[in-house]
C-alpha cells in the first residue's frame, strides 16, 4: 500500500520575480536589454519585446515548438503571431484526441492541480517539481481564467505536451470551456492578446483533453470528482468527450463534483451524492461514496484538484482497511486571485511513496481590469482634471467687479463644465452599463467557489 507523508513538506519562500528560474537555462533576467532603454521611466522593469517571435524562433526545424523559448518570451511579456499560436493549439489538439478518457500511467510522477492563468506561479512550480524536459507531469485541468496569464499557461503547456507526448499529460478542468471562459476572463483574453480565431482553436483543443487519468492501478485523477452514473473505471471510457461539457451527468461530475463536508455528512449520515448547492451542478458525494468506489475498482485513494487549500492541499477522511486518505486534494495557484493568501501544492508520487511540496506566489506583472489599457483606463481622470481647470479659469475673475467680458467668460466657462461632466458622466455610464450586462449574463451552473 502506498505511503503518504504530508509533513515532509517543502516550502519555496516568496521572492521576487526577478529572481525567478536563475537555476533555469534560458530563463535568465537578461539585464543588457534593460540597460539600453535609458528613456524608460523604471529603466529597471524591462519593456515588453514589441514584437512577437519569428515562426524560426517559435518552431525547430521539425515544425515542433521549442518550449524554453517560449517559456522565456511570455515571462518578458511577449505574445506570438496569432497563426504561430493556432498551429501550435493544433498540432497540440492532434495528439490529445489520440489519447483514451482515461490515461493509464506510472510514477515517478507529479501531480498538479488548478493553475488559473497563474504563469508566473507555474515557472516556480516547475522550478520545485524538476525540469519538465525530463520530469514527467500530470496537470488535473483548470488552466484558464481568473488570472490575466492563461494564454501563456496554455501554449506553455501545450508546447511541452508536443515536446514530450508520453511524459506532460493533461487533464480537462471544467474552466476548459466555451461556457466559463466567456464568463470569467480567458476569453476576453484571448481578444485582447490575439483572436476569436485563436479563443474558438484553444476550444476546440479543450475539447479533446482526456477525463481522468489511473496511476500505478492504484489512483484515479480527475479534476473534480466522482459521479452516481460512474460505477466503474470502465464506465469513463465509455463518455463521448469530445464536446462542450454538458450540465449533468458522468461526464459534468467528474469536471464539478466536490467532496461532502463532514457537516453535510452528519446531516444527511445516509446520502452518498447530494445537489452541489455551492456550484449550482453537479454533486458532493459522500465518504461512503468514494469508500465504495474505491473497493469495487480496487482503489486506494482519489486525486483531484478543482477546490483551494489554505495549505495547497487537504488529505480527506482514511479509509479504515487501507489507512490511506480516501480524496487527496492538490490546488496549485497560490494566493489564488491575488487574494486568497494560500499557499500551493503538487504531489510527487515516486515508487509509490507520496509527497506533498509546497509554495508560494511570486510578484507578477499588473494588469488593468478587463485588460484596459493605461490611455482609456485614465480617461475618466484627464476629463475630471481638464473640469476641474475649467471651473478654475472660470472663477478666476471672482475678487473684481465683473466686466461683460467676464461674464461672457464665466457663462462661456459654465458651458464647458457642463459638457465636461457630462461626458465624464457618460464614460463612467458606459462602464457600469458594461458591468451590469456581464453581471447579469450569468451562466448556470456557476463556478462561484473556486
Ligand atoms: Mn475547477
Amino acid at each position: 500500500m502506498p505511503h503518504v507523508d504530508p509533513t515532509s513538506s517543502h516550502e519555496v519562500l516568496q521572492r521576487s520575480s526577478g529572481e525567478l528560474n536563475t537555476s533555469n537555462e534560458g530563463l535568465e533576467l537578461d539585464t543588457s536589454v534593460a540597460s539600453t532603454q535609458p528613456e524608460r521611466g523604471l529603466p529597471q522593469v524591462r519593456a515588453p519585446p514589441s514584437e512577437p517571435l519569428d515562426r524560426s524562433a517559435v518552431f525547430d526545424e521539425d515544425g515542433r515548438p521549442r518550449p524554453h523559448i517560449l517559456c522565456k518570451h511570455f515571462r518578458d511579456g511577449g505574445v506570438l503571431r496569432p497563426e504561430d499560436v493556432i498551429e501550435i493549439i493544433q498540432s497540440a489538439a492532434s495528439i490529445l484526441r489520440h489519447e483514451p478518457n482515461v490515461l493509464v500511467l506510472e510514477d515517478p510522477i507529479t501531480i498538479c492541480g488548478d493553475v488559473h492563468g497563474q504563469y508566473f506561479d507555474l515557472m516556480t512550480l516547475f522550478e520545485l517539481g524538476g525540469d519538465p524536459s525530463v520530469t514527467q507531469y500530470l496537470f488535473l485541468g483548470d488552466y484558464v481564467d481568473r488570472g490575466c496569464f492563461s494564454t501563456e499557461v496554455t501554449l506553455y503547456l501545450l508546447s511541452l505536451k508536443i515536446a514530450r507526448p508520453t511524459a506532460i499529460w493533461l487533464l480537462r478542468g471544467n474552466h476548459e470551456c466555451r461556457h466559463l471562459t466567456s464568463y470569467f476572463n480567458f476569453r476576453e483574453e484571448c481578444l485582447h492578446k490575439y483572436n476569436e480565431e485563436v479563443y474558438d482553436t484553444f476550444m476546440a483543443c479543450f475539447d479533446a483533453l482526456p477525463l481522468a487519468a489511473l496511476l500505478n492501478s492504484t489512483f484515479l485523477c480527475v479534476h473534480g470528482g466522482l459521479s452516481p452514473d460512474i460505477k466503474s473505471v470502465d464506465d469513463i471510457s465509455l463518455i463521448d468527450r469530445f464536446r462542450e461539457p454538458p450540465t449533468s451527468g458522468a461526464m459534468c461530475d467528474l469536471l464539478w463534483a466536490d467532496p461532502m463536508e463532514d457537516e453535510e455528512e452528519q446531516m444527511c449520515p445516509d446520502a452518498l451524492y447530494l445537489h452541489n448547492e455551492l456550484r449550482g451542478c453537479s454533486y458532493v458525494f459522500s465518504f461512503a461514496a468514494v469508500r465504495q468506489f474505491l473497493v469495487d475498482n480496487k482503489l486506494a485513494g482519489i486525486v483531484r484538484a478543482h477546490e483551494a487549500q489554505d495549505e495547497g492541499f487537504r488529505m480527506f477522511r482514511k479509509v479504515e482497511e487501507t489507512g490511506f486518505p480516501s480524496v487527496i486534494c492538490v490546488f496549485s495557484a497560490p494566493n489564488y486571485c491575488d487574494t486568497y493568501d494560500n499557499k500551493a501544492s503538487i504531489l510527487e508520487v515516486n515508487n509509490k511513496l507520496l509527497q506533498i511540496r509546497q509554495f508560494h506566489s511570486v510578484e507578477h506583472p499588473y494588469v488593468l481590469p478587463n485588460f484596459m489599457n493605461a490611455f482609456t483606463w485614465s480617461l475618466p481622470f484627464v476629463f475630471d482634471k481638464v473640469g476641474d481647470i475649467v471651473s478654475l479659469l472660470s472663477g478666476c475673475s471672482a475678487n473684481r467687479p465683473a466686466s461683460w467680458e467676464d461674464s461672457v467668460f464665466i457663462r462661456r466657462g459654465g458651458v464647458m463644465r457642463a459638457k465636461v461632466k457630462a461626458v465624464i458622466r457618460f464614460l463612467w455610464l458606459r462602464r457600469r452599463v458594461g458591468q451590469k450586462l456581464s453581471v447579469s449574463d450569468r451562466p448556470t451552473p456557476t463556478q462561484n467557489k473556486r
